[in-house]
């Protein structure tokens, strides 16, 4: 590529372009690498005029804010989606005819955005987009980790995890903001005193303190004018620190204390579903916490004044699950030791700001802290947790007089030899609102884990069902099947999803059911090339591709799915094809490194597809991949070319699921148990348009007691074959006893996830499924009425509940106003 255009870029993004390569690359010739970098840096320069004027609407209107804290932010890419909301695309590919290079391979110049593990790290990402798409004051609150989620390879069929050094070229899309710096204060101790005017007040004193360096990112709205902001905190050593140590003489002792400062925000954890208990992961916690609160406190007082009285009706602060929920202690410790109010005040506006969001029913990811920890790092938030706990237990013991057992129960602080801090009872009883993420998981808290408090305070626990942006899912991601439905039904869905089911009332138009099998036929290409590029597996398209792609855990049961492999492997080898479905299975998802089981199940997925894929017999029936380092934008392939979505999680332990979503608004059938969204998504399209199976989580909490996995066994012809062919070592010839802790899951009358209990109701909904995709139009039909059944999971919807019973934070004429602006 040649640094000076061909032809003369007219547009403003062409322009911008120019200057671009001309001033700020300093290069005779181009690479993609570099062509990427000034196009995103022009991008971002289109929205700059935007985002100013954004701040300073909320600025003049003095309007509430919310805060979303979230340790985890997984955006992906940004650029094909700025380019998307600013409606840059036609300008963008137009500038780039000059340099001869198509825009969809400088895309795949940038690196994603990995500052998450899944589920709620993406979330976090689609509430963003459509809280700048509504048009709400919401800033995103996150960690600037050095390095995101891990990168994934398999050798030997086993995982192996690499650093993701996704800042080494440079963000193109940050702004360091030093204004919005901040100190954090760690360890030290604490000290009463009176001040003058006679208050007993406490003070930390001899901490250690951390810079909090703030990185912005632009959150863009679709099509609205609108820029919000992600800021991201990243920590330096201060001069403060180095110095202590320096001046005691220890030079090389305060480069060391450097590291560890710098440390904090290094790496991002890769566990997904339990807790860890690791000190580094606290002190994240807290850095977050500190930070975005102080700075929230900045911004109120620029605003207001140094009265904070009214900071509650003013802010609102959403914490993403448990892990900012340190929050509590530390706005309270910022209202009382730093701001000077009562208790009560104080308490007043902390627990009326702040709103617990819960992603998980597993009791063994609930977040609990020993309290020796907080002895050490935060002994005044120790003090505090210890009189909110006290006071609460108050109020409990007021209105359930004599039980003790409940007290114990309800006690923030667990006793024991290693005392620990409950950080979810924590949140809760600090916050004005608990939400689930979907209509079961929330009846589940009430009713299960959550249930003393939901009796205690009932008024506080409500549902929002997860969403995903249909701008990113569906119009980016798909633009074959955008184009598709703006023929059809208009433009208007991309921000109104609900517009999708104008199709309804064409399944029976031949010429549309024609182009949409098209359309995913053509999707199915693309994911045919990633899949060879990526694995070497051939797939083909006219087969059926049936694809589970998540986190890798027992309760997603990515193992039932590769019994169901071997079954049909099996099948194959005895020459029982009559009747069998040609099929794909696409499988990806990343282990957390420590989770042995989870990465057991890898290595057998991966032994499974190479029996299948070398076998010349398998090729006409039976394929399967393992897609290495599975991420967003492996989805935004993936998605668009599924026939069937596997949502196969054991009843009651996942609690929304938002993959799902993504799969249904591009036309994937569902093959599901009834857990989490899927209860909903099966509510929108109807049992026929569905492929439910398995027990209910009541089915599966009444079994549990008298389970008895060798009774499934015997009762299947299926799942004995299948159970002889794994003990065999068929699949693990040269690797002995390798599977047999799987072996011995499956058979055990303890396997929470009830894998055997499922699998012959699992068979028989991969065999109905199997027949439907035989007859193409009825399929394609029920495709469309997926899409058409999904926009109640646009997250727009999602979070205009969050913002009318939770929020309140809009009214409908300042945003008229802040439109003019
Ligand atoms: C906790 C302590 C220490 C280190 C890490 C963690 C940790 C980190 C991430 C614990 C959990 C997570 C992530 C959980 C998650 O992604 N949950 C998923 O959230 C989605 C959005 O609500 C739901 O759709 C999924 O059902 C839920 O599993």
């Amino acid at each position: 590529m040649k640094a000076s255009p061909a032809e003369v870029n007219s547009t403003a993004l062409g322009q911008s372009l120019q200057r671009q390569i001309r001033y700020c690359l300093s290069r005779d010739h181009l690479d993609r690498t570099a062509l990427y970098q000034a196009l995103a840096l022009s991008v971002k320069e289109q929205l700059m005029d935007d985002w100013r004027k954004t701040r300073s609407s909320n600025m003049s209107y003095q309007r509430k804010r919310v805060a979303y804290l979230s340790l985890e932010f997984l955006m992906g890419r940004s650029l094909g989606n700025a380019l998307l909301n600013l409606d840059l695309d036609e300008d963008c590919r137009q500038a780039l005819t000059a340099y001869s290079v198509e825009l969809e391979q400088l895309q795949q110049q940038e690196h994603d955005a990995g500052l998450g593990n899944g589920g709620l790290g993406r979330l976090a990402a689609c509430f963003l987009d459509s809280c700048a798409t509504l048009e709400l004051p919401v800033v995103g609150y996150g960690i600037r980790y050095r390095y995101g989620m891990f990168a994934q390879s398999f050798a030997d069929g086993y995982q192996q995890e690499h650093p993701d050094s996704w800042l080494s070229d440079g963000n193109p899309w940050e702004i360091r903001t030093p204004h919005h710096d901040l100190l954090v204060p760690f360890f030290g101790r604490v000290e009463s005193y009176v001040d003058g005017d006679g208050q007993q007040r406490i003070q930390w004193l001899d901490t250690e303190k951390v810079k909090a360096t703030a990185y912005d990112m632009p959150v863009p709205g679709y099509r609205n004018g609108r820029v919000n902001t992600l800021r991201l905190w990243s920590a330096k050593a201060t001069d403060e620190f180095n110095l202590s140590q320096f001046n005691q003489g220890s030079y090389a002792e305060s480069v060391a204390a450097k590291n560890l400062a710098e440390q904090i925000t290094m790496v991002l954890y890769p566990n997904d579903a339990s807790e860890n208990g690791k000190e580094l992961r606290l002190r994240q916690q807290y850095f977050l916490c500190s930070a975005s609160l102080q700075d929230l406190i900045n911004g109120y007082i620029g605003r207001f004044g140094n009265d904070l009285s009214d900071f509650a009706s003013h802010n609102v602060i959403q914490l993403n699950d448990t892990h900012p929920a340190i929050s509590v202690a530390e706005m309270m410790r910022l209202l009382l030791d730093e701001h000077h109010l009562s208790w009560s005040k104080a308490w007043q506006i902390t627990s009326t700001t702040m709103a617990y969001t819960n992603h998980t029913l597993l009791p063994e990811a609930l977040e609990r802290w020993p309290v020796r920890l907080f002895e050490q790092m935060l002994p005044r938030h120790l003090q505090i947790i210890y009189e909110i706990n006290a006071r609460f237990l108050e109020q409990v013991a007021q209105r359930w007089p004599g039980e003790t057992e409940r007290l114990t129960r309800m006690s923030i602080i667990e006793e024991g030899a290693d005392p620990q801090i409950r950080m979810a009872y924590l949140a809760i009883v600090g916050s004005f609102s608990v939400n689930g993420v979907a209509q079961l998981h929330s009846r589940l808290l009430t009713e299960g884990l959550f249930a003393d408090f939901y009796q205690l305070q009932p008024h506080k626990f409500n549902n929002k069902t997860n969403g995903v942006t249909p701008r990113r899912w569906l119009a980016h991601c798909n633009p074959r099947l955008a184009a598709l439905l703006n023929k059809r039904i208009g433009a208007d869905w991309v921000a109104d999803l609900g517009r999708l089911t104008c199709l309804n009332s064409q399944t029976e138009d031949a010429d549309l059911i024609s182009h949409w099998h098209e359309v995913k036929q053509a999707n199915k290409a693309a994911l045919i090339d990633l899949v060879a590029t990526r694995t070497g597996v051939e797939f083909d398209a006219t087969m059926l591709f049936d694809v589970q792609v998540k986190r890798f855990h027992e309760y997603k049961r990515q193992l039932l799915n590769a019994l169901h492999i071997i079954h049909l492997y099996q099948r194959i080898l005895e020459g029982d094809t009559e009747g069998m479905t040609p099929r794909c299975v696409l499988i990806g998802g990343k282990a957390a490194p420590g989770y042995a089981m989870a990465k057991q199940v890898i290595k057998l997925i991966n032994n499974v597809a190479y029996m299948v894929n070398y076998n010349p017999l398998m090729k006409p029936y039976l394929r399967c991949a393992l897609l290495p380092d599975y991420n967003v934008s492996a989805m935004e392939i993936i998605c668009p070319a599924a026939d069937l979505s596997e949502q196969i999680s054991t009843a009651g332990k996942e609690a929304s699921g938002t993959g799902n979503m993504k799969f249904m608004m591009n036309g994937a059938i569902t093959i599901g148990t009834y857990d989490g969204a899927n209860i909903e998504i099966l509510e929108e399209v109807g049992e026929d348009n569905f492929f439910l199976f398995g027990l209910t989580a009541a089915e599966i909490a009444a079994l549990q007691p008298h389970y008895q996995p060798q009774h499934y066994i015997d009762s299947s012809s299926a799942l004995t074959q299948v159970m002889q062919l794994l003990e065999s070592g068929h699949f693990n010839l040269h690797e002995p006893g390798i599977f047999d802790d799987i072996i011995a899951a499956i058979k055990s009358p303890t396997d929470p996830w009830m894998v055997a209990a499922d699998f012959d109701s699992y068979r028989q909904a991969q065999a109905r499924a199997g027949q439907a995709y035989r007859d193409t139009k009825h399929w394609t039909q029920m495709s469309i009425r997926n899409s058409a059944a999904s926009g109640r999971f646009s997250s727009d919807v999602t979070i205009g509940n969050y913002q009318q019973q939770i929020w309140q934070v809009a009214d409908h004429h300042q945003r008229h106003v802040a439109k003019e602006a």
